[in-house]
């Protein structure tokens, strides 16, 4: 059911590891074709045309683009207690761990006379966007508006797609667990828009046919999506600002022989779970835990919902299972896959967790899986995919604000590198940025 990788005596480098190592196929190259044509007909034709493709695409025509305050309102009246229960207790350790994310400004005194202050400003108007594919997750909502609104970002709107089996109350509107979380964090601005077509809205705004505002266009995007989300994100990436590109969801478990095989089974299956292309690997230098994980899975798989989904996601080229020679190459082989989720069930655990460098999140231990983090545990769930790891982060209060350079310097300041400024201009031969200097620097009133 799921491939094996056997590493040992092998070449630990992280180029030669990439080749091997297994790694869904996500083409978002391919699926800009698809977009394009959809994110023109958003500019041009409006809150018209997003109303055809959400007939299209979503198989349910919506009535009210803009979600109706009553509409959130009800939501929040009949959703189960429990949920209720669970996504303030999620909103509540969320805010926590990302109100500890804000940035103060900070002033560096460079020369007597001359500072610079970066000073920190959240984005004017941001447009989160929360799936509503094989799984409609109201998590998601939590994870892009808590960093969001603790950032300071005074205008926040939410898009997601109509669902075609909502009950009659709900017809042609998001999941009513997405409109309650909405309502829970305060969000009013929502929008019964999805995929490609979400974000073309976000990035061009759309009017009706009057001229009538329905939604006026944000700064910059966030939130996972399927790969025409992400086109659509990469194609109108400059008009708009985007967070990294989300693929399918990974994770990756670095094991030993402590490790518990039907804990380690159990997380592989809960992120497989996600989708047909989400990638479970296991990394180990124990060949009779990689046997007992297996035998494990066999079980589980069987006994699980999402079978065929799981099924598919464990037995494609995304997933295996690698056989290392020792812990040291675990950790070479965990860095270079740079895994979205990485869990690490070891000896000294937390010793182990400290040597990572590239991974999303790490989840230390047998008491911190995955799916903590997907709800629960206080950090964000937008990770980095697809190996981005090695060079992003996951969503964050930062991932909302701007660091500007505030530069004040007197004229004394000035003077004493007016020198340099001249001769560093003269040496691009752009005379001109010497002449500034020089027309406030000595013997100018
Ligand atoms: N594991 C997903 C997030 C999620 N899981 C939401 C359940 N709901 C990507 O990090
Ligand atoms: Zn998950």
């Amino acid at each position: 059911m799921i491939a094996r990788t056997d590493l040992r005596g092998r070449p630990l480098d992280a180029a030669s590891l990439r080749q091997v190592l297994p790694r869904a196929e996500f083409d978002v190259e391919a699926a800009l074709d698809a977009v394009r044509p959809i994110c023109a007909q958003v500019q041009h034709g409006g809150a018209g045309a997003l109303r055809d493709l959400g007939e299209r695409f979503d198989g349910v025509r919506p009535t009210d683009l803009r979600v109706p305050a009553a509409a959130l309102h009800d939501a929040l009246a009949q959703l189960d207690d429990g949920v209720r229960a669970a996504l303030e207790e999620s909103i509540r350790r969320t805010r926590l761990v990302h109100r500890d994310q804000r940035r103060h400004d900070v002033t560096t005194q460079v020369a007597e006379g001359g500072t610079v202050t970066e000073r920190w400003i959240p984005v004017g108007r941001v447009g989160l966007y929360a799936p509503g594919g094989l799984a409609v997750l109201a998590s998601s909502v939590v994870m892009n508006a808590v960093p969001a609104q603790e950032a300071g970002v005074p205008s926040i709107a939410l898009a997601s797609p109509p669902q075609r089996d909502n009950p009659p109350r709900f017809a042609g509107l998001p999941h009513p667990t997405v409109l309650a979380a909405c309502a829970l964090l305060g969000i009013d601005e929502v929008y019964a828009v999805g995929g490609a077509q979400a974000i073309a809205m976000f990035a061009y705004g759309a009017r009706e046919d009057d001229g009538t505002v329905v939604c006026a266009p944000v700064n910059l995007v966030t939130g996972p999506g399927n790969i025409y989300v992400v086109a659509a994100k990469r194609l109108l990436k400059g008009v708009i600002g985007i967070d990294s590109e989300a693929g399918p969801t990974e994770i990756a478990v670095l094991a030993d022989d402590t490790a518990d095989p039907h804990l380690v089974a159990a997380d592989l299956v809960s992120q497989a779970e996600h989708d047909p292309l989400a990638a479970a690997v296991l990394v180990t230098d124990d060949e009779d835990l990689a046997d007992a994980v297996e035998a494990a899975l066999a079980e589980q798989v069987a006994a699980t919902k999402h079978t065929e989904r799981v099924r598919a996601a464990l037995g494609g080229r995304q997933s295996g299972i690698v056989l290392v020679d020792d812990l040291e190459a675990g950790l070479a082989v965990c860095d270079a896959y740079a895994a979205e989720h990485l869990e690490i069930h070891t000896r000294d655990a937390a010793a182990v967790a400290a040597r990572v460098r590239n991974a999303g999140a790490i989840f230390v231990g047998p008491y911190a899986p995955v799916s903590l983090g997907d709800y629960l545990a206080g950090s964000n769930h937008v990770l980095p995919t697809g190996g981005c790891a090695c060079h992003s982060s996951g969503l964050s209060v930062q991932s909302f604000l701007r660091g500007v350079h505030v530069i004040e310097y007197d004229r004394a300041a000035l003077e004493q590198v007016a020198d340099h400024v001249v001769a560093l201009a003269e040496a691009e031969d752009l005379p001109g940025h010497g002449d500034a200097v020089r027309a406030r620097a000595r013997g100018r009133g």
